[in-house]
């Protein structure tokens, strides 16, 4: 249930945004944000929204995979 809903966010958020990450989220530029710069940039973050965000698993968390989640309310 929870993989369809993600899906479809999926889908409506690569139809939308212009996608960036909030200024100065990505400290190191890379393009993805890693677990520390998720927790300085949300610092209630938990483990399981953690885990909800990295849709792929990766342990980063993507442009993509951020978008999703603060467009699907995930992430404030
Ligand atoms: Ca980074
Ligand atoms: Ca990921």
């Amino acid at each position: 249930m929870k993989k369809i809903l993600l899906t479809s966010v999926t889908i409506l958020g690569f139809a939308s945004a212009a996608l960036a990450f909030d200024e100065g989220m990505d400290a190191d530029n890379d393009g993805v944000l890693s677990e520390s710069e998720m927790v300085a940039a949300y610092p209630d973050l938990t483990r399981e929204i953690l885990d909800a965000v990295d849709t792929d698993n990766d342990g980063n968390v993507s442009l993509e995979e951020w978008t999703i989640a603060t467009e699907s309310g995930l992430l404030g």
